[in-house]
């Protein structure tokens, strides 16, 4: 008898766990249900109003009480001009909001996902970011920051400035993309929007039409790693170069480089890995220890410099002047 009960009860259990009741959302979206009955929502073309914001499409209709995990949301190629509304109460740790011709995010709207790592406003139309668009506020009412983001993308998009007051909410990334966008980085606001991030380990800034890096930048940065200055129209060493100390990756594909000396040169990089210098059409000539800063190099791509005549033997090798600054 009581064996019986055991496997009717265990027949119930098991079939709760493997079949959970469906959400609307996962009727209009795809739903794909991962470890621990976690679900990854993916959305392609949808109107998104509707969808997104109302508590009621993540629930079960049959079983209110059910508690979805959803870890991520990719909502793609739709049409959300204007982010004002605040997304309901989520486990998400990832965001993709790619493609939905987004120009504005209002106030609040991604206070309650607080678990939320990492957050992707990709190819949209944004121009300024509302100061308060990543305000967040806890238990008290008191404004805090989306302290758990990790990683902000906002590439392909028409920003120019940011705001100091914005970065400020997002204090704790590690990863930021603005390329693709014209950016103004000599304007002063920017340039303290960006220093404040001062735990980034990796600055996208790709094609952003830069010309150089602001002065200090990268004492502030301090742990940064990975930087790409690809697609920009640098045509000399940007001085605070010499202040990336923990920078192991650096991408300088398609720029203004002609000719690199020792003086005009990279400077002493001590933890530099990689190095990208291709598809730089002006570069003609590497000269006797223009690369002999990068002590610790292990990879070097210099591919498709269609000008570039004359490497010096010496261009890479150990130069005093590095080894005394070595500590
Ligand atoms: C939700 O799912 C993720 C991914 O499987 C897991 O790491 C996390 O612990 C789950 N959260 C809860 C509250 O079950
Ligand atoms: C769901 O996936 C199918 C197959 O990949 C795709 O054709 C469809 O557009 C997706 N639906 C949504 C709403 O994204
Ligand atoms: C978005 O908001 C602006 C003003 O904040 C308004 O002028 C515009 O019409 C709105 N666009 C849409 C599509 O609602
Ligand atoms: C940031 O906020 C402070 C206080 O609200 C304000 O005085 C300041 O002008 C703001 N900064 C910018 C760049 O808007
Ligand atoms: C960056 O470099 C400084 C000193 O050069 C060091 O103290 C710090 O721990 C480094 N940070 C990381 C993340 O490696
Ligand atoms: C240039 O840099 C990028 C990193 O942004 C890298 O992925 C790419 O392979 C590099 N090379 C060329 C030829 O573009
Ligand atoms: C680069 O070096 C070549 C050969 O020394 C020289 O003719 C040319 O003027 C230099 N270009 C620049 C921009 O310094
Ligand atoms: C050190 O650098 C200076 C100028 O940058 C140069 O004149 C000198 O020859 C260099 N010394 C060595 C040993 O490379
Ligand atoms: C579902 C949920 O938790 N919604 C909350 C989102 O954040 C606002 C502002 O703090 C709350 O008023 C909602 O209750």
């Amino acid at each position: 008898m009581k064996l019986i009960l055991c496997a009717v009860l265990f027949g119930a259990v098991a079939t709760e766990a493997s079949d959970p009741p469906k959400s609307p959302i996962c009727g209009h979206c795809n739903c794909t249900n991962g470890e621990k009955n976690s679900f990854d929502v993916y959305c392609s073309g949808k109107s998104g109003e509707q969808d997104l914001f109302s508590e009621k499409n993540w629930k079960s209709a049959k079983n209110e009480a059910y508690n979805y995990n959803y870890t991520s949301l990719s909502f793609q190629n739709g049409w959300l001009p204007n982010l004002t509304q605040t997304f309901p109460s989520l486990s998400l740790i990832s965001l993709d909001l790619s493609y939905n011709h987004i120009n504005s995010i209002g106030k609040n709207v991604f206070i309650n996902l607080t678990n939320m790592r990492t957050l992707i406003l990709s190819h949209n139309d944004l121009e300024n970011i509302d100061p308060d668009a990543f305000k967040a506020t806890d238990k008290e009412g008191k404004p805090v920051g989306l302290n758990n983001l990790k990683e902000l993308r906002l590439d392909y998009n028409k920003i120019h400035t940011l705001d100091p007051n914005m970065t400020e909410y997002v204090i704790e990334i590690e990863i930021l993309s603005l390329a693709n966008n014209p950016l103004h980085l000599s304007d002063t606001d920017t340039v303290l929007a960006i220093s404040k991030l001062s735990n980034l380990k990796e600055l996208y800034l790709q094609y952003t039409n830069i010309k150089t890096l602001p002065d200090n930048i990268l004492h502030t940065l301090m742990h940064l790693q990975v930087l790409d200055l690809s697609g920009n129209p640098i045509a000399e060493m940007p001085k605070t170069l010499s202040q990336g100390k923990n920078l192991t990756r650096l991408f300088m594909n398609n720029t203004g480089f002609v000719n690199l000396t020792e003086e005009t040169g990279f400077p002493l990089l001590p933890k530099l890995k990689e190095l990208h210098l291709c598809r730089n059409q002006h570069l003609q000539r590497l000269e006797k220890h223009s690369l002999s800063g990068l002590i610790q190099l292990a990879t070097l791509k210099l591919s498709d410099n269609i000008d570039l005549v004359s490497i010096d033997p010496m261009a890479i090798a150990k130069s005093m002047n590095h080894t005394v600054f070595r500590q």
